[in-house]
């Protein structure tokens, strides 16, 4: 069966581009792969944090996975932090990788290349998330657009890594959605909806009552034309709203084109099919988010399914680079023989 992998940070609120480009994908995914997902809550301490949002914005982000459709009984989901392999291969990996391969990162140089006090950990964001990927066997990794240099930098260190130490990791293909890879802002339609923007009138929360949806969609920037077409070179606030439009109702940007003459009802539209597409997802949210001992449960029995892969590749990993293996665990008179 495919082995499937994604990750996704409990930094901020989960927002529209997040939905169409990821979550719904690892729904879908769920049925046909054995699935593995993980709230990389590491990876959001690569920025400032507030050490009691990020506990509280990660069991948050468990009621989330379950409210849009992830089924604990089918897929695997976990926390990062509750699988210490993780850090531990990212070290092996990191002592593979090179400075010249992160610093060619565009999100590094974007978030900070440049700047004496960006931290250690943001440049090797790129190395943990090999490491995520690497330790499950993973063969497809559905994620947005944004991911696909950070999806070649992990196939590049798995190659390396068997090349030199023999066959150890399987090699990960990323997996891009048509439609919905990459839902640009609001208000600013040339970048990416993100969770770290500063005006939040750009980004559509998943969690939005109905009212902001709406008025948020209403008020996207568009062109001063009239003409509704897809053309995300020339008209990118226009063609964001056919890709979030055609997304949300199952159809192609270009058809959803050919049904409208002004951009009022393409807006209002739109906001109709995002409220709806959103409600359900709400509601569930709001059962879930009261009952913790439940998202706790849940929680347990990912990092015991995780752990359990998890480590047999970490050790697998370990011993193709030449560590030693642990004198425990009936491993004595093995490491014994392989000091000798
Ligand atoms: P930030 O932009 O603040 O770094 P983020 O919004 O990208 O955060 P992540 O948790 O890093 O959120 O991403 C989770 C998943 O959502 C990833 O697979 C990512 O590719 C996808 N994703 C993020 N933003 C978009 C977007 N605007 N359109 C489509 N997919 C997106
Ligand atoms: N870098 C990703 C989050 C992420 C991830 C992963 C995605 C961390 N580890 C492993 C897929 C597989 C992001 O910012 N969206």
């Amino acid at each position: 069966m495919t082995r499937v992998l994604s990750g996704v940070q409990p930094s901020g609120d989960v927002h529209l581009g997040n939905y169409l480009g990821a979550l719904r994908i690892w729904v879908s995914d769920q049925k046909e792969a054995d699935a593995f997902y993980c709230i990389v809550d590491l990876h959001a301490l690569t920025k400032e944090n507030d050490p009691a949002e990020l506990s509280r914005r990660t069991l948050d982000m468990a009621a989330v996975l379950l409210a849009v459709g992830l089924d604990p009984d089918v897929c695997t989901i976990f926390v990062q932090s509750h699988v210490a392999e993780h850090t531990g291969l990212a070290w092996l990996l990191e002592c593979t990788a090179t400075m010249g391969e992160l610093n060619r990162m565009t999100q590094f140089k974007d978030k900070g290349r440049d700047d004496e006090s960006v931290r250690v950990g943001l440049f090797a964001y790129p190395v943990l998330m090999a490491a995520d990927i690497l330790l499950y066997d993973t063969d497809r990794v559905p994620v947005g657009d944004d991911q696909r240099q950070h999806l070649e930098l992990a196939r590049d260190l798995a190659i390396r890594f068997n090349g030199r130490y023999g066959e150890t990791f399987t090699v990960p293909e990323a997996a891009i959605p048509k439609v919905g890879a990459r839902v640009m802002d609001l208000q600013n339609p040339t970048s990416k909806m993100s969770k770290s923007v500063l005006s939040p009138q750009g980004t559509v929360l998943l969690l939005d009552d109905p009212a902001t949806i709406d008025r948020k969609i209403r008020r996207a920037v568009t062109d001063t034309e009239t003409e509704v077409r897809y053309d995300p070179g020339t008209k990118p606030g226009v063609s964001n709203l056919l890709e979030i439009l055609g997304a949300a109702t199952g159809r192609s940007p270009e058809d959803c084109a050919a049904g409208y003459s002004a951009y009022g009802p393409l807006k209002s539209d739109t906001a109709q099919a995002v409220i709806e597409m959103v409600a359900p997802i709400q509601e569930r949210y709001r059962e879930l988010i009261a009952d913790r001992n439940t998202l706790g449960q849940v929680l347990i029995e990912g990092a015991a399914k995780a752990r359990a892969v998890a480590t047999t590749t970490f050790e697998r990993a370990s011993q193709a680079i030449g560590l030693l293996p642990p004198p425990w665990e009936g491993r004595l008179r093995e490491g014994r023989e392989k000091f000798r």
